[in-house]
């Protein structure tokens, strides 16, 4: 048995380009393909309107999870950045369409601001496309000590946001 210390992490995922829904599910299955890595919750996946980037570009499905690891946190982004080239993802234009974008929300209560690994992330306070799946997979969730229900409910882009496949609105 390994005495490494267990981490709670959150995990936000984006894809507006290919199969979608079946990026999203894929890619839960490979973040968890590891042994350093739990996966404990998982978010309803949400269609969401682009926040930023080039005009036109397709609507996202956006998703939550929560995993426990024994993996650094820049370990954890280096695995994620596998899982996201897995997908096939070329960067080309900052917040442009892509197959996968996995992001790291929170690694426990680290504080970082490093621009290879800022923690939590520097936008998703704002953001509605993480806040609210995250809001629905833990209602009692807070960031930076405010409930995520509350930051998800003043953030912009909620009224661009529905339950994928129902149109139901997001708040
Ligand atoms: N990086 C720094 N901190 C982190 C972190 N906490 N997690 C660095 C992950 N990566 C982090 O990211 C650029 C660099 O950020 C990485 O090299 C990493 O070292 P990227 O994934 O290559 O580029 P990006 O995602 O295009 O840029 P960025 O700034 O991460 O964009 P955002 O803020 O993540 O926004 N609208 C909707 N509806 N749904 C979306 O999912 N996503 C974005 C991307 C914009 N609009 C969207 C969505
Ligand atoms: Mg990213």
């Amino acid at each position: 048995m390994s005495d490494a210390a267990w981490v709670r992490a959150i995990l936000a995922l984006g894809s507006n380009l290919g199969e979608r829904a079946g990026t999203l599910s894929a890619a839960v299955v490979q973040l968890a393909d590891h042994p350093g890595v739990r996966l404990r919750a998982e978010s309803p996946v949400v269609r969401t309107k682009p926040v930023g980037g080039p005009a036109g570009q397709p609507d996202f499905l956006n998703m939550v999870i929560a995993v426990d690891t024994t993996l650094a946190p820049y370990e954890l982004l280096a695995h994620c950045q596998a899982v996201e080239a897995a997908h096939h993802r070329v960067r080309e234009v900052r917040w442009g369409p892509r197959t996968l974008d996995v992001d790291i929300i929170t690694y426990g209560d680290a504080a970082s601001d490093d621009p290879a690994l800022t923690l939590p992330h520097p936008r998703a306070a704002q953001r509605a496309f993480v806040l609210y799946p995250w809001s629905l997979m833990d209602p009692d969730a807070t960031l930076a000590g405010v409930r995520v229900t509350a930051l998800a409910a003043a953030a912009d882009d909620l009224p661009g946001i529905s339950l994928d496949g129902t149109g139901e609105p997001g708040a």
